[in-house]
């Protein structure tokens, strides 16, 4: 008990009472990701939603209907399916995600602007039934009701999906849940995002990790009402990681694409010193680096099969690219 109480005295202790989170897509210090950024190594492809209720507190007008499932797959596109009061999608992944060097996927709104959100908790498991929340944050004041017109500051809000405008996605990052036993966070095989309902009535309101109401745009009982889902991109996962999935170990991520068209860079990230070589179909070398930066980007001149190859602390690993046309 007293273990409990000390954690949470420490919990407590270091809430930043006035903190401002990361603000809008374009202003200094947001961490705001565009839907064309070279970070996203592809779209989440599979998903199942539940739509919530146009109105939680009035079940007989029924639920939200706008959109389909597949306008929550592929690449952010402003299409979307909205989730209604509580709703919820699961993305599943047939490649599992990792945790790699900062966040390692994000997830898109249609938010026409800067200050009109609405907010989505995300949860993510490795097995499909246990799922670990992000430990989410509004500072949102808590006494008046947000209307569904009213606005919402993007620097109140942390670990909550929805807090940027369209094309913009919010990331997460998998190491903030490293402590959780229930997942492994280099194997991440379910998301799910979930409608906050946003309602300050105590009979619907729902909490942030520290225990505030959120409070988000209600009521919204139309039928494009809550959380409008239109994409996730995946930034990592254990198909682009290489060799082993442990940051502390040193490995390499492939950025790029694969097939990787000839027109585009093949992108590499490194977290630790590595021999690295690139190898034609016959095992020549045709480029090597001994000592690469934190990022290589390597042009190809020809079509054709090419093996990565690296080797580090950890060990030596080759990755096999297609180069086409
Ligand atoms: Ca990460
Ligand atoms: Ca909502
Ligand atoms: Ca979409």
């Amino acid at each position: 008990m007293m273990r409990f109480v000390i954690l949470m005295l420490f919990f407590y202790l270091s809430i930043p009472t006035y903190a401002q989170y990361a603000p809008a897509a374009g202003k200094v210090g947001s961490n705001a990701l565009h839907k064309d950024s070279i970070i996203f190594i592809s779209w989440a492809e599979n998903v199942s939603v539940k739509r919530g209720f146009l109105d939680i507190a009035d079940t007989s007008l029924g639920r939200v209907t706008h959109g389909e499932e597949a306008n929550a797959i592929g690449k952010a596109d402003g299409a979307v399916i909205s989730l209604g009061d509580g709703g919820e999608a699961i993305f599943t992944f047939d490649i599992p995600l990792a945790n790699g060097n900062g966040p390692d996927f994000a997830i898109f709104e249609n938010a026409f602007a800067d200050e009109f959100l609405e907010l989505a908790f995300v949860e993510v498991s490795s097995n499909g039934v246990d799922f670990v929340r992000f430990p989410s944050h509004s500072l949102t004041q808590t006494n008046l009701q947000v209307g569904g017109f009213d606005k919402l500051q993007p620097e109140n809000l942390n670990n909550l999906a929805g807090k940027f405008r369209v094309f913009f996605g919010t990331p997460f990052d998998l190491q903030e849940l490293d402590t959780f036993s229930i997942i492994d966070i280099n194997s991440i095989t379910h998301i799910k995002v979930k409608d906050v309902i946003g309602s300050i009535d105590t009979s619907y309101a729902m909490k942030d990790a520290f225990f505030n109401t959120i409070n988000d745009p209600y009521p919204t009982a139309f039928e494009s009402g809550g959380f409008d889902l239109d994409a996730l991109g995946i930034i990592h996962n254990r198909e682009n990681y290489l060799g082993l999935h442990d940051p502390n170990k040193g490995l390499i991520c492939v950025k790029s694409q694969n097939p990787l068209p000839l027109s585009k860079e093949l992108w590499i990230e490194f977290t630790h010193n590595s021999d690295f070589k690139v190898l034609d179909y016959n095992g020549r070398i045709i480029y090597e680096n001994t000592s690469p930066a934190n990022i290589l980007q390597f042009q190809f001149t020809q079509k054709g099969v090419y093996f990565i190859k690296w080797t580090n602390v950890s060990g030596t690993g080759v990755y096999k690219l297609n180069v086409l046309d």
